[in-house]
């Protein structure tokens, strides 16, 4: 019976570990350098706890099988091991730091940006994205590379207006507005991310990065995609009834597609 236990458990655990290992249900392909980085991070913490997760199951099996055979000796009560005890315990702490020391530049470099100026630079692409219940709003800067003032007094979502945008103001009258992101391939592209309503959450798997729209905070994220293509963008926060439909499109196209994209966007406005 004990024998028959732990060919179940080793059984379990084998399948539980062949997805990982042949990687069938894997990540979509990252399209940045930072997303390999985090790739190369997530398989190094996966190698580390996946070979622990191994050998205590290994080890789980193996005492299931081999003491839970009938005996006549007594039971005995045990008062721990501290050398045992110091010895898993300074494993498990050298493990933990060791993974953060690996991995904290990644952690960096995705949450910590500086707060430049919030106008896009010629270098650097700013696409201001504020979540509501269940759709995603994109707003570029427009040829004046200016965002206009935003008043809730003017939100009209029957409108066009779903973030209030002040036409009328400085720098307001050509920001653009659309429902899916447009970037240039190898451009830096900051996300600056605001939520009308709930928690919302901007995901996108390629990018490997995401982050919670707050109501009344402003976040931010930055990324360089290097390959062209259509990903898609989804809420991964639960936001409401509507929730499960709240996606849009991340396309990276080349520097050429992108002016000729934004250019037809600004001929809607006039
Ligand atoms: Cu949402």
């Amino acid at each position: 019976m004990g024998l028959l236990l732990a060919i179940v458990v080793w059984a379990i655990t084998f399948a539980m570990a062949v997805p990982f290992v042949t990687q069938t249900w894997w990540m979509p392909e990252s399209i940045t350098a930072l997303g390999d980085e985090i790739d190369r991070a997530f398989n190094w913490t996966l190698i580390g706890t996946g070979v622990i997760f191994l050998l205590a199951q290994a080890a789980l099996g193996y005492t299931v099988w081999q003491f839970s055979r009938p005996t006549d000796k007594p039971a005995s009560d045990s008062h721990g091991n501290n050398k045992l005890e110091i010895l898993w315990t300074t494993a498990a702490a050298v493990i933990f730091v060791g993974l953060t020391f690996v991995t904290y530049s990644v952690w960096a470099e995705t949450r910590f940006i500086e707060q430049k100026s919030m106008q896009p630079s010629a270098d650097r692409l700013i696409v201001e994205v504020t979540g509501q219940q269940f759709v995603w709003n994109m707003r570029y800067a427009g040829e004046d590379n200016q965002f206009g003032p935003t008043d809730i007094a003017l939100i009209d979502d029957a409108a066009g207006n779903p973030v209030g945008l002040d036409r009328s103001a400085p720098g307001g009258a050509d920001d653009i507005m659309v429902p899916e992101m447009q970037v240039p391939v190898n451009k830096e592209v900051e996300v600056v991310l605001k939520s009308k309503d709930v928690l919302h959450n901007f995901f996108v798997p390629e990018l490997r990065i995401k982050l919670d729209t707050v109501p009344g905070l402003v976040g931010k994220l930055r990324f360089t995609a290097t390959k062209e293509g259509k990903y898609e963008i989804v809420c991964s926060e639960l936001c409401g009834l509507g929730h499960y439909k709240m996606r849009s499109f991340l396309h990276v196209v080349s520097q050429e597609e992108y002016e000729a994209w934004i250019a037809e966007q600004a001929s809607y406005l006039f």
